[in-house]
C-alpha cells in the first residue's frame, strides 16, 4: 500500500523550498491541494511523461495558476524530461520554464497558460469539447478527460459562469472540475465577499455535484470514482486547508502568496515529519512517483496507433490548399458586398474541411459565420462543425483557447467588433501562448449606422493592434477578404482578428489580385509615377480613399493609394519594403480609417490622419460618416490645405 501522505509531502516540500529560494511565490495552494493531486496522478489521470504530447492523454489544467509549484512539482516527480530539479530550483528566474504562473509548453507537460483567474475553467471546457469532437470525427470508442483545479477566485470570476453554463448545456461528461474550497483568498476569509451556494450554482447549470474532504485519501478516491461515472460534467467540492501542514500559517491568507519563512519551514517539516533537506526527495518516494505512469501504458499503447488517424484526418482536411481554388473563384466577383458576407463566402469553402470549427456568440445571422454548415455541436452530436456559444463572449474566447491549444482544429468565432473588449483577457492569453484562434469581428466601424455609439467600435481595432503576436485584418472587399482568411488560416503562432464591415462595399482589389505574395499592404491605385502624396486606408475606407484621390487629381494633385488590410503583416516586412511602398515625392502620408487615430501617429502627423477620436452617433451610416468628416470632399479639401502648408 502506497503512503499517499508521504507522496503528497514531496509536492509540499518542493513547493515550499522553491518558493522560499525564489523569495516569492504561492506555497499555500500547493500545500492545500497536494493530497488531491497525488491521488489524481497516482491513480487516475492518463499521462505519459516520456511522450508528453500523446494526443489521447487526459489533460490537467491548473486554473488557479498562482499555485504553479504544484504543477511543476508534479511534472518533476512524475518524470517529465524538461522539468528537471534545476528548473524547480530556478523557480521564477529568467530563462527557466518554471515561470511565476504556468506558461503553455505541452512538451514540458504545461497544457495551458494560467494565472488570470477563471480562464483555465473556460480553457478546460474548450479542451473537453475538442476531445469529444475529435473522438466523434475519428469514430473512437474512448474519449480522454480534462481535470481542472480551481480556487475560490476562479469561481468568483464571471468567465467561470459563462463556461460552466455552456459545459452543462453540452453535457461534457469528460470534464471534472476540482474545487479547492479553502475559504481563503488574498484579502482574508471568503466571508468578506463570497456567500454563493456554489453547489446549487453548479446544479442549476446541469452539473453533477460531489462533496469531499481534500485531505482524506480514500474520500478523494471515492469522489473521483463517482465523477467518472457521471453523464454530466462534475464538480467535486473539496474542503481543504490552505497551507496544510504549517503550524502557524495553515488556514490563513498569510500562506497564500509569500514564502513561509525559514523558521516556519522548520516547524512545518517537524509537523509533517519530513526529515529531508531542502529539495531532497527520498529515493524510495521518487521511485514510486517516477513509476506512476506505468499503469497508463497499456492504454497508451492501444491508443498510440490512432495518432496516424489524426495525421490522416489533418492531411485529408487541409485548409491551406483550398485557397488556390477559392481565389480563382472569387476574383471574378463584381457586385457590392459587405465584407462580413464576403467572409461567409470563404467560410462556405472552408467548411468542406472537417478540420475547422466555427461559432458565434448568438450573432450567427449578423456575423455570417455559419454559412451553409448544418452540423451543430451539441450533446447529441459532438462531431459537428459549429458551436452556438450563446451570449458569452468572454467564455467563448476562453473556450476557443482551450480548443486551439489542442492543435486538433482551427477554431473561429463571431461577434461584433465593439464586444472585443468583453473578450480581451482571453485574446491576450491566446497571443501570449502563440496559439491560433481566428476571431471574426463584424460591424467594424460607425458604418454599422443606426445601432449607434454603443455598437460602433472606435478604439477596438487599435486595442487589437496593441496586442503583441496578434494579427489584425481589415479587408476592403471580397478578394482582400480571401487573402486575409488565407493568411489567418496559415498563421500558427498567434490569434487572428478579422474586422469586417456590416455595410456593402464595392469590389476594388481584383485588378491587383494576381500580383505577388500578400504582404499586408499594396498599392491599389497610383495616378502618377511620381505621386506627390500617399494615402493609406483600410477596409471600408479604401474605396473612400480612391474617390478622394480622384478628386485630388482633378485639382492636379497626384497620389498613390495604399490599401493596408493587415497592419500586422505590413509591420513584419523589411523597413525598405515599407518605405518604398509608402514613398511619395513630397514625402507626405495621409491616412483614412474610421476608428481612433492613435496607431497611425507613427506613420504621419496627427492632422494628416482622418479618423474618429470620439464615440460615434446613432444615424444612417452615410450621415455618421459625414458628421465625422469622413467623406471624399471634406478629406480632399483638408489634404489640399495640408499640402499647401508645406
Ligand atoms: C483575474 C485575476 N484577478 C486577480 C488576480 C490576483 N490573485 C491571484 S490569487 C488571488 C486570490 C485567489 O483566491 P483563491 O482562488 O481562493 O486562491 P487561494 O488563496 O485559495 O490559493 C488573486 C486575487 C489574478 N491572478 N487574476
Ligand atoms: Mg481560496
Amino acid at each position: 500500500m502506497k503512503n499517499y501522505l508521504e507522496l503528497s509531502n514531496c509536492i509540499r516540500f518542493l513547493s515550499i523550498d522553491a518558493v522560499q529560494r525564489a523569495k516569492s511565490g504561492h506555497p499555500g495552494m500547493p500545500m492545500g491541494m497536494a493530497d488531491i493531486a497525488t491521488v489524481l496522478f497516482q491513480d487516475y489521470i492518463n499521462f505519459n511523461p516520456t511522450d508528453p504530447e500523446w494526443s489521447f492523454r487526459d489533460r490537467f489544467v491548473l486554473s488557479n495558476g498562482h499555485g504553479s509549484m504544484l504543477l511543476y512539482s508534479l511534472l518533476h516527480l512524475t518524470g517529465y524530461r524538461k522539468m528537471t530539479l534545476e528548473q524547480i530550483k530556478n523557480f521564477r528566474q529568467l530563462g527557466s520554464i518554471t515561470a511565476g504562473h504556468p506558461e503553455y509548453e505541452p512538451e514540458a507537460g504545461i497544457e495551458i497558460t494560467t494565472g488570470p483567474l477563471g480562464q483555465g475553467i473556460a480553457n478546460a471546457v474548450g479542451m473537453a469539447i475538442a476531445q469529444k469532437n475529435l473522438a466523434s470525427k475519428l469514430k473512437l470508442k474512448f474519449c480522454p478527460k480534462v481535470y481542472v483545479f480551481c480556487g475560490d477566485g476562479c469561481l468568483q470570476e464571471g468567465i467561470s459562469q459563462e463556461a460552466i453554463s455552456l459545459a452543462g448545456h453540452l453535457k461534457l461528461d469528460n470534464l471534472i472540475l476540482i474545487y479547492d474550497n479553502n475559504k481563503i483568498s488574498i484579502d482574508g476569509s471568503t466571508d468578506l465577499s463570497f456567500s454563493d451556494n456554489t453547489n446549487l450554482r453548479f446544479e442549476s447549470v446541469n452539473w453533477n455535484v460531489l462533496n469531499g474532504d481534500g485531505h482524506n485519501f480514500s474520500n478523494i478516491k471515492k469522489n473521483i470514482d463517482k465523477s467518472l461515472k457521471s453523464k454530466k460534467p462534475t464538480l467535486i467540492n473539496f474542503k481543504t486547508t490552505i497551507g496544510f501542514g504549517s503550524p502557524n500559517k495553515s488556514s490563513k491568507a498569510s500562506s497564500h502568496g509569500s514564502p513561509l519563512g525559514d523558521e516556519e519551514i522548520v516547524k512545518t517539516r517537524a509537523q509533517l515529519k519530513w526529515n529531508h533537506g531542502e529539495f531532497i526527495i527520498p529515493k524510495s518516494l521518487l521511485k514510486i512517483w517516477r513509476g506512476s505512469h506505468k499503469r497508463c501504458m497499456s492504454h497508451y499503447n492501444t491508443t498510440k496507433k490512432y495518432e496516424l488517424k489524426i495525421k490522416k484526418f489533418k492531411s485529408e482536411n487541409n485548409l491551406s490548399k483550398l485557397f488556390v481554388s477559392i481565389k480563382k473563384d472569387v476574383i471574378k466577383f463584381q457586385d457590392n458586398q459587405a465584407t462580413r458576407k464576403s467572409s461567409e463566402v470563404i467560410i462556405n469553402y472552408l467548411s468542406k474541411s472537417k478540420a475547422i470549427i466555427g461559432g458565434s456568440a448568438d450573432l450567427t445571422g449578423s456575423n455570417l459565420t455559419k454559412g451553409n454548415i448544418t452540423s451543430i455541436i451539441d450533446s447529441k452530436n459532438f462531431g459537428g462543425q459549429y458551436i452556438h456559444f450563446g451570449v458569452r463572449e468572454h467564455g467563448m474566447a476562453g473556450i476557443m483557447n482551450g480548443i486551439a491549444s489542442t492543435n486538433f482544429f482551427k477554431i473561429f468565432s463571431g461577434t461584433f467588433l465593439s464586444f472585443a473588449d468583453y473578450m480581451k483577457p482571453s485574446l491576450r492569453l491566446a497571443a501570449l501562448m502563440q496559439i491560433d484562434p481566428i476571431l471574426v469581428f463584424t460591424h467594424d466601424s460607425i458604418g454599422l449606422g443606426e445601432d449607434g455609439p454603443t455598437h460602433q467600435p472606435i478604439e477596438q481595432i487599435n486595442m487589437l493592434r496593441s496586442i503583441p503576436n496578434g494579427n489584425v485584418f481589415r479587408p476592403a472587399d471580397l478578394f482582400e477578404t480571401a487573402l486575409c482568411w488565407e493568411a489567418a488560416i496559415n498563421i500558427k503562432n498567434g490569434p487572428s482578428f478579422l474586422c469586417l464591415s456590416r455595410q456593402n462595399l464595392p469590389q476594388i482589389s481584383n485588378k491587383i489580385a494576381n500580383t505577388k505574395k500578400f504582404h499586408g499592404a499594396y498599392v491599389i491605385d497610383q495616378n502618377d509615377k511620381n505621386n506627390q502624396i500617399t494615402i493609406i486606408a483600410t477596409g471600408s475606407e479604401v474605396s473612400l480613399a480612391l474617390e478622394t484621390a480622384r478628386l485630388l487629381k482633378e485639382n492636379n494633385i497626384s497620389s498613390k493609394v495604399v490599401s493596408m488590410p493587415s497592419t500586422s503583416l505590413f509591420e513584419k516586412q523589411p523597413t525598405s519594403f515599407q518605405k518604398n511602398l509608402l514613398k511619395s515625392s513630397l514625402g507626405q502620408i495621409f491616412v483614412i480609417e474610421a476608428g481612433s487615430t492613435i496607431y497611425w501617429n507613427k506613420f504621419t502627423e496627427e492632422e494628416n490622419i482622418f479618423g474618429i477620436d470620439d464615440f460615434g452617433a446613432s444615424a444612417p451610416a452615410d450621415q455618421v460618416y459625414k458628421k465625422f468628416g469622413l467623406d471624399s470632399k471634406t478629406i480632399s479639401k483638408k489634404i489640399m490645405k495640408g499640402i499647401k502648408k508645406k
